[in-house]
């Protein structure tokens, strides 16, 4: 793409973010918390995005946990809490960064970059037994350690069974994983990726005799051709890919997929791309939420669809995001933090209850989106939820927050915020297809309860 056309792009981009309506955004799609370094993987029709996450209000990286959230209509995030941190690796010291993880024969590998006490980075390898946790360290010390730049892993299976493990900043390197995912094959031992200009670009003028490649690597197989798709071009940096017709190579460079310079982003960026349900989405994180920085960043996700001969297209960060594919139904149990968006709650997890919207005050509420109530609506709601106050209500909202209240549960003091009550409700006008928004109502000032789930009943 010429410069010219990079820059009008950008221009009318950044006028089209400054008018769309933020009542409607979804991206970020995690507001509970601030995400960054996206890592989605699809595991038995679901999608697993797990993310790394930026402590509040940090003036560097400050990063001790990394989290999960699940999807299956791409918009309504359901808050997982966190499978591992710096505490599942006793050698790691901080820096709990850029992690993905993968399922082999029915366990789940993940691997992640952290500072080893007295070393640097390295990368360490996790094993649970279901995708939501919990990991424990495979191996009681690190899988790799080259360089004290060693982060960011990506890690592929190919069709022959071998596995690969990328990584690196301003270098990359790879190693074949053996089939027990926890080590490697030693004959090969730690491969560095020749980075040719022809591979990777040619790097900006503050990076002199250097390639495009910064970090944030991203490895898979789409057909018969292998991307790597990562972050580019120096601070502040845009996402690039290189494309190779092997899993080691040789790489060409194929240009940026989403530029820099643009209203919202991050200093750092990081892509996670997958296919699912027949649709292609792009992940990566930016630095939109209120009191958000380079290193109190979120994770958004776009649709995008491949052209015909397995390019990128550009794409273009929206404050809207991807589409909802599918409707989620509320006649099963859903667990309350699951959101398309929210205002003035936290999530956290409670013993005996799971993961839970926690600290709501007056006129906060959650937006769940794309709810089909069906042709013969909802007649009633069930609620678990704990409190220590005495008259707090839950509204139910359709279309908006402030649109047609379709029904009200009164939630008294339960005994406690660990005190689990279930409370019913009737509902009216509740049919077909909407929007679904929870406003919590109560003493101002108050947290007003915990809530972990509801049931629509017909
Ligand atoms: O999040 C910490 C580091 O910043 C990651 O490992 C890099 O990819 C960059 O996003």
């Amino acid at each position: 793409m010429k410069v010219s056309t990079i820059l009008l792009t950008v221009l009318t981009l950044a006028s089209v973010l400054a008018v769309l309506p933020a009542a409607h955004a979804d991206n970020p799609i995690i507001q509970t918390r601030y995400t960054a370094d996206p890592a989605p993987v699809v595991i038995h029709g679901k999608v697993y995005l797990y993310t790394d996450h930026d402590e509040n209000h940090a003036t560097w990286f400050v990063m001790k946990d990394w989290r999960l959230y699940t999807s299956s209509d791409m918009v309504n995030w359901t808050d997982e809490g966190s499978p591992l941190s710096l505490k599942t690796f006793s050698w790691a010291e901080k820096d709990a960064w850029a992690p993905q993880v993968i399922e082999r024969n029915g366990l789940y590998y993940c691997y992640a970059p952290m500072t080893q006490k007295g070393v640097g980075m390295s990368i360490g390898v996790a094993v649970a037994s279901r995708p939501q946790g919990p990991f424990h360290d495979a191996l009681g010390h690190p899988l790799v350690h080259i360089s004290p730049l060693d982060i960011d892993p990506t890690v592929f299976i190919d069709r022959d069974g071998q596995a690969y493990l990328y990584w690196g900043n301003s270098q990359l390197y790879y190693v074949k994983l053996n089939r027990d995912m926890i080590s490697y094959d030693q004959k090969v031992g730690i491969v560095k990726v020749p980075l040719t200009v022809a591979g990777f670009g040619k790097g900006p003028r503050m990076m002199p005799g250097r390639t495009t490649y910064v970090e944030g690597p991203w490895f898979y197989r789409r057909g018969d051709l292998y991307y790597m798709v990562y972050a580019a071009g120096g601070i502040p940096e845009f996402i690039a890919y290189s494309t190779s017709p092997g899993p080691t190579g040789p790489w060409t460079y194929r240009g940026i997929i989403m530029p820099n310079h643009l209203p919202h982003l991050a200093f750092t960026n990081h892509p996670g791309v997958i296919d699912y349900k027949g649709h292609s989405y792009f992940f990566y994180h930016n630095q939109a939420l209120p009191g958000g920085g380079g290193f109190d960043r979120s994770v958004c996700v776009e649709e995008f669809k491949y052209n015909p001969d397995g390019s990128f297209p550009t794409i273009l960060p929206t404050s809207k995001g991807a589409p909802p594919i599918g409707h989620l139904n509320p006649f099963r149990r859903t667990r309350a933090a699951t959101i398309a968006w929210e205002s003035g709650i936290q999530t956290e997890e409670l013993p005996a209850a799971g993961v839970c919207v926690t600290n709501p005050q007056n006129g906060a509420y959650i937006k769940v989106e794309a709810v089909d109530f069906g042709g013969k609506g909802a007649h009633t709601l069930s609620v678990d939820v704990a409190s220590d106050q005495a008259a707090s209500s839950l509204e139910v909202h359709i279309d908006s927050v402030d649109g047609p209240t379709v029904g009200m549960v009164k939630i008294p003091n339960t005994g406690g915020l660990d005190k689990w009550k279930v409370l019913s409700s009737a509902i009216h006008g509740a049919q077909g297809a909407h929007d679904l928004f929870f406003v919590f109502r109560g003493a101002p000032g108050s947290e007003l309860f915990n809530f972990a789930w509801w049931k629509f009943g017909n």
